[in-house]
């Protein structure tokens, strides 16, 4: 039986029409306008944001998601924590990692610790979907939703709390940065007062990274963050009976280096007036001018925002924890003791709570290669979006240690990445891969490809099903899926072209090139992890090697529909999966970095000579 799930509103019951007119008629009497972003997360907005994390442009969350999965477990044991808080929970998919950890046995027989979850945010459909998914999946747990305002009512949650074991606070996704300096000063104040001795805080935000990173995670192909940001207008429609024309306003996302944020703007197309009734209010836009919606602060490692806040009546002019950290609440601290960071770097008091830019830029990167968001094979959804993406915090510099000292260490699939970037991009070299971008390859010779990598298609089904039948239990239905996809989508693509081009795909026999690295991969796939490493070069190669190619101008259309399938967001995502599960296998010590390179770069190797297939030797 379904246990029923109350939900705590600290909302007075005329919240949004009293908080969301007064941001409303300040924010677009202001010169510039501008608008708070929690408005976005109304039961729309909150499904569009859930979208906008499974974007393969959209790299924080992964991120986060790769970090929590690899340090639950310490999180669970350092923290011991009987509470867990998240604020701004959304759809808590994240969190399952840490609610596994605390609910579950910990090591060495460890007993849980965790008796109750409070998620605490604005958006009730947000809390009501998460919380009756939860509380089926973790039986044992109190999961106690909190419909409150965490930048105004964090005072409420000190007197839900029984007293009986230590608290830990995550607020996660990078959420912190959606406040700008100011405000953010206050919630950490705030947050501050309502945390006690031996309360934990897990505080995840998102690095500095390359622009060219950065920008297409809030402008992505599809159009998704486009939607999530007029979201805003009809909410203010809805709720004060506004009349905004919602496509006359553009989407912009911008880097603004001096702030280290992104900005998230809404363009008004055209002059225009907008009365919003309840408010008896009418405002005139401009043609061009452009409101703002969010700002997404970045910050830098050792520069997070600052603890206790400046102008806390607390603060001791201690240091600042790293962004992302684990920290346990300065209460617990001595006050004035010198603390240093994990690494025993000097920690030094910023004496603000605004991203620091004194640290020096990150390594730029080209987004192709940041991280393995080559996926060969073509998830069951299929977006049809196929322009090229760059995505990934995967790299020593930019990424967020969330607990310890080495989790900003690049990830054994992003060293193997880095490393095979520069044959993958020779490719582009080759007199075939050429033929296609120029879109004048003689059909005759794409016509024996497709029937070879037709043929190595099926070997390939075959390597996920081996890989799946030695997979610990959470990689088992990825790689069935894998298969799947293999099988159903990609394999049909191939049909498809094969009645184009006149191919023979049933009388087809194996050029020699088409069998040994066939038999490789077969081979390779006897032992998990190097099996999982082996097909990294397929999986992420053709993705980039798509993308590259999607960048020029569209060739022949059989060539430039063929580019459009691996340049297609959906393929790099399944990669990126691939590249997880090899991380998880590394970390799990079922491969060690040799032989998983050596898998590799044999694969990277067959990669090339595929492009000389012949049907005879
Ligand atoms: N933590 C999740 C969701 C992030 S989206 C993740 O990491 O994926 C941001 C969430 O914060 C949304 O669910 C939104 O409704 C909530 N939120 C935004 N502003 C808020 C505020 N002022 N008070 C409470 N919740 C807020
Ligand atoms: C919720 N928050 C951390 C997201 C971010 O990345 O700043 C909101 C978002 N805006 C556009 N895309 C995602």
């Amino acid at each position: 039986m379904t246990r029923p799930l109350q939900v705590d509103s600290f909302l007075p019951a005329d919240y949004l029409a009293e908080a969301l007119r007064a941001d409303v008629v300040r924010g677009l009497t202001a010169s510039p306008k501008e608008l708070p972003p929690k408005w976005f997360y109304d039961e729309r907005g909150s499904v569009l944001f859930e979208e906008i994390t499974r974007l393969p442009e959209y790299y924080p969350t992964r991120a986060e998601r790769e970090i929590l999965r690899a340090r639950a477990t310490e999180v669970a044991a350092r923290t011991g924590a009987a509470t867990l808080v998240e604020l701004g929970s959304g759809s808590a998919e994240k969190t399952r990692l840490l609610l596994t950890a605390l609910t579950g046995p910990g090591r060495g027989g460890r007993p849980a610790t965790l008796r109750r979850y409070l998620p605490v945010d604005v958006s009730e459909s947000a809390l009501l979907e998460s919380g009756t998914a939860l509380v089926q999946e973790y039986p044992g747990l109190v999961v106690r939703p909190v419909l409150a305002d965490f930048t105004h009512q964090l005072g409420v949650l000190p007197d839900l709390l029984p007293p009986d074991g230590p608290r830990l606070t995550a607020f996660l996704g990078g959420t912190i940065g959606n406040l700008e300096p100011a405000p953010r000063a206050e919630f950490l104040a705030e947050l501050r007062a309502a945390t006690d001795p031996g309360d934990w805080l897990l505080l995840g935000t998102d690095l500095v990274k390359d622009p060219a990173v950065l920008v297409p995670a809030y402008d992505d192909a599809a159009g998704v963050t486009a939607e999530f940001n007029r979201n805003v207008l009809r909410v203010i429609n809805r709720e004060l009976r506004a009349d905004f024309d919602v496509d006359a306003f553009e989407h912009v996302a911008r880097w603004d280096t001096a702030q280290e944020w992104i900005e998230m703007r809404l363009r008004s197309t055209r002059a225009q007036q907008v009365t919003i009734a309840d408010l008896d209010l009418s405002v005139t836009f401009g043609a061009g001018e452009e409101m703002r919606t969010e700002v997404s602060a970045k910050f830098r490692t050792g520069s997070g925002p600052s603890w206790p806040p400046p102008d806390s009546p607390s603060n001791n002019g201690g240091p600042t924890r790293p962004p992302g950290s684990l920290s346990p609440s300065p209460a617990r601290s001595e006050p004035g003791a010198a603390r240093s960071e994990p690494e025993g770097r000097a920690v030094r008091p910023t004496g603000r709570a605004v991203p620091a830019r004194r640290a020096a830029r990150s390594r730029p990167r080209a987004p192709l290669g940041q991280m393995p968001v080559g996926a060969r094979r073509r998830s069951r959804s299929g977006s049809p979006a196929a322009r090229p993406v760059g995505c990934g915090t995967r790299n020593s510099a930019e990424r967020a240690p969330l607990v310890g000292e080495d989790a900003g260490m690049p990830t054994l699939s992003q060293r193997l990445v880095d490393r095979g970037e520069p044959a993958v991009r020779a490719q582009l070299a080759h007199p075939t891969v050429q033929g296609i971008a120029r879109g004048d390859l003689d059909p005759g010779v794409f016509r024996v490809w497709l029937e070879q990598d037709y043929l190595f298609l099926l070997d390939y089904v075959r390597v996920f099903t081996r890989l799946a039948w030695q997979a610990p239990d959470q990689h088992l239905g990825e790689l069935v899926d894998l298969a799947y996809v293999t099988w159903h989508d990609e394999l049909s693509l191939h049909r498809g072209m094969a009645a184009e081009f006149g191919a023979d795909l049933v009388g087809a026999v194996k050029g020699p090139e088409c069998t040994a690295y066939t038999e490789f991969l077969l081979t390779a796939a006897e032992e998990y992890g190097r099996g999982l490493a082996a097909l990294l070069p397929c999986m992420w190669g053709y993705s980039m090697l798509g993308r590259l190619l999607a960048e020029r101008e569209p060739s022949e259309p059989r060539y430039a529909r063929w580019v459009a399938a691996y340049a297609d967001p959906d393929f790099a995502l399944l990669g990126l999966r691939c590249a997880e599960m090899l991380d998880d296998a590394y970390r799990s010590g079922l491969v060690d970095e040799a032989s998983a390179t050596a898998a590799f770069d044999e694969a990277l190797k067959h990669e090339m000579a595929f492009w000389d297939v012949r049907v005879d030797g």
